[in-house]
């Protein structure tokens, strides 16, 4: 057999007939977008959605330009570079289906931590019209105590001293509206694609927080004039395996040194408030609406948080993948009930959905075998997830004398992976998290106080000082530490 050929756009034309390409005119693509956080979902949402639209008609304004910011970024960077941005999005159906479509609209790609002033220019150059984002909810640089910017952050500090050379995407964002402002240009719209309710609006609290710290007058330009639409986004995207790599090389010959992997289901509902113009997505399926805090809820309180619940519980248990539980019919009960006596209830109404089946929906498409969602992706960074996904659900049901005890479970189960970060059988758990060493220390300080964990600030702000849920929290340390096999407990806490 012939070596793998590389995807590169002059290969295009070679591929076999049944991977679907861009057929558009690449070169004649100008980047209207530049998009901060180019990782795997980036790539199966909005460049997907955007791909589309580049191919269904005359949009050739809209071509994307990746950025990184740090050093992580870097290997991102040369793979897209080599492959002349292209990469393949492999799509997996619960049959074993895959389509294979290479992907076309990011045209460009910018390494911030390398050159910042080359990326704030290609920020405020008159053909960027969207700034759009996937940094994390970490990236945010929320004060967990306040709410407010962290002006702590040492990287913040730094971009406060030295406005041309940032390394935040706030220092970023600041300097290009700043020379976008001077010149006379409209400002960019920023488009958060990030998981957090009114991500928009978060967005535009941090970045107009951090302006402050350089320029009032900018603030409060940045304040009025600048759009940062909220948007509800969703489509599960586990982690690239090597697999993934070989399939596309066994099966096509194809090298494409990191393709994406993503189920078929795609959701982008967003408020439409652009300042400067926006692509026609809708004709590509993605919702606009005047209003997407009910969409957004749902999905957080939802889908997410049913991620988390299988997560943590699924890994001090012992399972590997979401799939994987949700095929055990424990596992998959306790995570409808938690979504029907806990999370629903403290759900609005959303016009067009019904909550019934969209919860059906979901456990199907976390059952999908091919998708292989490790927990270990799941679990990543749960200090910044939960109090976005499962703790407003607690706190809201605290207010209404709601059920609490699946949630509790929950986080008992979090305390007990975080101070033993080992599941049941003593095997190690991969922990990834920022405040990792925090919570261990609280974690493993349960054994003289069961709140210490609890009493976590960052994460759970004044939780421990809620009685009704102090004393549940508590009946759960117990049981989890009597014995970390969680379906027992899980049982009890269903009959
Ligand atoms: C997951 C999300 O990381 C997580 O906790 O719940 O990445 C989830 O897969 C996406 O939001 C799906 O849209």
């Amino acid at each position: 057999m012939n070596p793998p050929l590389p995807l590169s756009e002059k290969i295009l034309s070679r591929l076999p007939s049944e991977i679907v390409r861009p057929t558009y005119d690449r070169s004649r693509v100008k980047t209207g977008i530049v998009h901060v956080g180019v990782g795997g979902f980036h790539r199966s949402h909005e460049a997907f959605y955007t791909d589309r639209l580049l191919q269904s008609e005359n949009a050739s304004e809209w071509g994307i330009c990746g950025v990184g910011l740090r050093d992580a970024d870097r290997k991102m960077a040369t793979l897209l570079k080599q492959q002349d941005y292209l990469y393949t999005l492999l799509v997996k159906d619960s049959d074993g289906n895959i389509e294979s479509r290479v992907i076309g609209s990011i045209v460009d790609y910018m390494m911030g931590c390398d050159d910042p002033a080359a990326v704030i220019d290609r920020m405020a150059h008159p053909e960027t019209k969207i700034v759009s984002l996937t940094i994390t909810e970490g990236g945010y640089n929320v004060d967990a105590e306040t709410g407010e910017f962290d002006t702590s952050n040492p990287d913040a500090q730094h971009d406060v001293r030295n406005p041309s050379q940032p390394r935040l995407v706030f220092g970023f964002l600041t300097a290009a509206l700043q020379k976008r402002r001077k010149s006379g240009l409209p400002p960019f719209t920023i488009q958060s694609c990030d998981n957090i309710q009114h991500n928009g609006d978060l967005t535009r609290k941090m970045l107009v927080g951090f302006a402050r710290l350089q320029d009032e007058e900018l603030a409060g330009w940045i304040e009025r004039d600048v759009s940062f639409p909220n948007a509800m986004v969703d489509r599960i995207t586990p982690v690239t395996t090597e697999a993934d790599i070989e399939y596309l090389r066994s099966q096509y010959n194809l090298r494409d040194d990191w393709p994406v992997v993503c189920e078929p289901f795609c959701q982008w509902v967003v408020e439409d408030c652009f300042s400067n113009g926006r692509p026609n997505w809708q004709d590509v399926g993605v919702q606009f609406v005047p209003d997407v805090s009910p969409y957004e809820k749902m999905k957080l309180r939802l889908l997410n948080a049913g991620h988390s619940v299988l997560g943590i519980l699924g890994s001090v248990f012992g399972y590997q993948t979401i799939d994987e539980c949700v095929g055990d019919d424990l596992f998959r009960s306790y995570l409808r009930q938690f979504f029907d006596r806990e999370a629903t209830p403290v759900l609005d109404d959303v016009e067009g959905i019904d909550l019934d089946e969209y919860k059906a929906t979901l456990i199907q498409r976390f059952g999908n075998p091919n998708i292989r969602d490790h927990l270990a992706r799941i679990c990543l960074e749960s200090s910044s997830k939960l109090p976005v996904f499962l703790i407003p659900t607690i706190r809201e049901n605290l207010a209404r004398g709601g059920s609490i005890q699946y949630a509790a479970f929950v986080v008992a189960t979090w305390c007990y992976y975080s101070d033993k970060q080992a599941d049941r059988h003593g095997q190690q758990l991969d922990v990834k998290d920022a405040f990792k060493s925090e919570l261990h220390r609280a974690a493993t300080a349960t054994s003289e106080n069961r709140l210490s964990f609890l009493k976590f600030k960052p994460v759970f702000g004044d939780l421990a000082e809620n009685e009704r849920f102090a004393k549940t929290y508590t009946e759960m340390i117990d049981r989890v530490y009597r014995t970390p096999d969680v379906t027992k407990h899980m049982r009890a806490i269903m009959a």
